[in-house]
């Protein structure tokens, strides 16, 4: 629904259409400033036939980074998620979340939750999984690995990855970041914004976390402990968020890789998108919305 009334109908299922501008994704990256998306078409796939979830210790991000590239090789568009656990995180979910439990015996620096589905294939998904993962360790790339063997171990570490954001609102809240590099690059951000961070704010702690599979991390920032979380937020969350998002706009990455811009980080569009994009999201804007109706001032 536009602005003036008006309702352009963009439900193509069409796979293949490139009849004119791409308005359907205009009006998804809009966050509503040109109008309201009040239907969608889903598209089905068929069910998969096989499926695997397995929960892999890693010893760092770099090596989560290496596992995906050799999972992908193998196992290709079987690959639907791939998402990544840093300790501290996992701590969060088992002290502060009711009927969680580690996993491994042992406590590891990190944790890849991956799932593969496919059809029939000559070799099974679990093989090939596992001819990978003999691999990974044979580099030290892994340490423990777990295969869920019923849905119910799948949902329960489903739950340990999904509890995250709940368990640091438990903990007294944490600074939130949604930011994406290119995947050769996510190491090197978490690297250097976690050394940033660390420096201008001794004792903080990171609850690192995300869909490593897009090359996005949820890098939040948490009080140290025995700080009143709200007091730090007040005082630090301005200066942790900068240094974090300036790391990652360095890199080359994005300050907001799925949660878009809202109007906390409307000022930081301004400053790190370049003149021709903000110039152009003006004048659309402006076409679309000359009277600034539709979820004024947001985005932009
Ligand atoms: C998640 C939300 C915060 O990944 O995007 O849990
Ligand atoms: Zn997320």
């Amino acid at each position: 629904v536009l602005p003036d009334g008006r309702i352009w109908d963009g439900l193509s299922a069409l796979r293949k259409d490139n009849t004119g501008y791409d308005l359907k994704q205009l009006f998804l990256g809009a966050e509503g400033t040109l109008g309201v998306i009040t239907a969608a078409v889903c598209k089905l796939f068929p069910a998969p036939i096989t499926r695997e979830t397995a929960l892999c210790a890693v010893t760092e991000l770099a090596a989560a980074c290496r596992l995906l590239g050799m999972v992908r090789r193998s196992l290709g568009d079987c690959v639907v998620s791939f998402e990544f656990l840093a300790r501290p995180a996992l701590e969060l979910v088992l002290a502060n979340i009711s009927d969680t439990r580690d996993p491994f015996v042992a406590a590891h620096p990190a944790y890849v939750l991956l799932e593969l589905t496919g059809g029939h294939a000559a070799r099974g998904l679990r093989e090939e999984l596992m001819a990978v993962y003999a691999d990974a360790e044979a580099q030290g790339l892994v340490g423990d690995a777990l295969i869920a063997e019923s849905e119910s171990q799948r949902s329960a570490w489903w739950r340990l990855r999904e509890q995250i954001p709940a368990a640091e609102r438990a903990a007294g809240g944490s600074i939130k970041h949604d930011v994406s590099v290119a995947l050769a690059d996510l190491p090197t951000l978490a690297q250097r914004a976690g050394a940033a961070v660390v420096s201008r704010h001794p004792g903080v702690r990171v609850s690192m976390y995300g869909h490593v599979g897009d090359g996005n991390l949820h890098f939040n920032v948490l009080a140290p402990v025995g700080a009143d979380p709200e007091t730090f937020r007040a005082a630090h969350a301005a200066s942790v968020s900068d240094l974090v998002h300036r790391t990652a706009v360095e890199l080359g990455g994005s300050f907001s890789a799925e949660h878009g811009v809202g109007q906390l980080k409307r000022d930081l569009l301004r400053v790190t998108e370049s003149p021709i994009a903000l110039d152009l999201m003006r004048e659309i804007k402006a076409a679309v919305d000359p009277k600034d109706l539709m979820n004024p001032g947001k985005v932009l």
